[in-house]
């Protein structure tokens, strides 16, 4: 079951100097950065009402935030949806025949636990489906 819009994803060049443009411009507030190496980027986090932006800068030109950019330039990335059970979301995404990146759960930022359904199969956006980590 999706519940909410967990985040959007946003890649970028430079987290300092996009972060500037958040808090300056805009008038939010960057709580908090985290580097996920499994995913090759560097997150910083924005909360904005019940949901939050996420900013992707690359921390390898072989990732796919890196990659990203290079081919289509800074933007809207990925958009993620909270689950309720990541491991029955996938079952039932793989059941109706659709292309997931991931087979299993991967680690995230924000102590979450990943998975991407491939931008080809969901109508040209890379969708990401989060579930937090139970303690
Ligand atoms: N949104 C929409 N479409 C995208 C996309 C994106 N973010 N990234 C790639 N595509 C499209 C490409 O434009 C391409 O379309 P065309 O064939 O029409 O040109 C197609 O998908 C395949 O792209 P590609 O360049 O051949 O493949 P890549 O090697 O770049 O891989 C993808 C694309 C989505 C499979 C890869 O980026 C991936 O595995 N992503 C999941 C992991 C990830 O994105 N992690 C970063 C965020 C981590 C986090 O939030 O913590």
């Amino acid at each position: 079951m999706i519940k909410k819009l967990d985040h959007i994803g946003i890649a970028v060049k430079n987290l300092q100097e996009t972060s500037r443009f958040y808090e300056e411009v805009l008038g939010l507030k960057v709580v908090g950065t985290e580097v996920v190496s499994d995913q090759k980027v560097r997150v910083a986090f924005i909360p904005l009402g019940d949901t939050r932006i996420e900013l992707l800068e690359a921390t390898q030109p072989d990732g796919p935030v890196a990659k990203f950019i290079e081919k289509r330039g800074e933007g809207i990335h990925h958009i993620a949806v909270a689950v309720e059970n990541i491991e029955t979301e996938i079952e039932q995404l793989n059941e109706k025949r659709i292309r997931l990146i991931d087979a299993c759960p991967r680690k995230g930022a924000h102590k979450l636990r990943i998975a991407f359904v491939h931008p080809k199969s969901s109508h040209g956006v890379l969708l990401e489906l989060s579930e937090p980590q139970k303690i």
